[in-house]
């Protein structure tokens, strides 16, 4: 019963907000060292299987994050990407893009569609507003 108690307490949002806020310098440099290595470990691995999307990508974003954490879009092609939180329980309320300039709220259930520049192949890094729930937008 105490486990149970503590692990509902985790899970509310407001903690999960304050460990974010506790962990997200620790992001921030994790952030910054992915960046500078692009296109290395990172994009290796299971993710290597993610097809290139076609049209607007959709991603959502709940309690896990944001879904799915890594996307390919085409050089070329419109970049564009449609984000969506299905949840209250998260602290992914809000997208930023670090390097674009990019920082927007994510309201319950709307669609919010974000369109990055595909003219170079690049590594775009999103997270949520505290800069956990690391994910990446892969152009190629
Ligand atoms: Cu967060």
């Amino acid at each position: 019963m105490l486990v149970a108690g503590l692990a509902q307490l985790l899970l509310h949002p407001r903690i999960m907000r304050l460990i974010h806020a506790l962990f997200a310098p620790v992001a921030f440099l994790a952030l910054l060292s992915a960046s500078c290595s692009k296109s290395s470990a990172a994009t290796e691995g299971a993710t290597s299987q993610n097809a290139v999307a076609a049209g607007p990508v959709t991603i959502i974003a709940d309690g896990n994050g944001f879904t799915p954490s890594e996307v390919k879009v085409a050089k070329g092609s419109d970049g564009k990407l449609r984000f969506q939180r299905k949840s209250d329980d998260t602290c992914a309320t809000e997208v930023v893009f670090p390097e674009l300039n990019i920082k927007k709220p994510l309201p319950l259930n709307q669609v919010v569609e974000i369109t990055v520049p595909t003219t170079e192949a690049k590594t775009y890094a999103f997270t949520c507003g505290m800069g956990m729930f690391k994910s990446a937008v892969v152009v190629n």
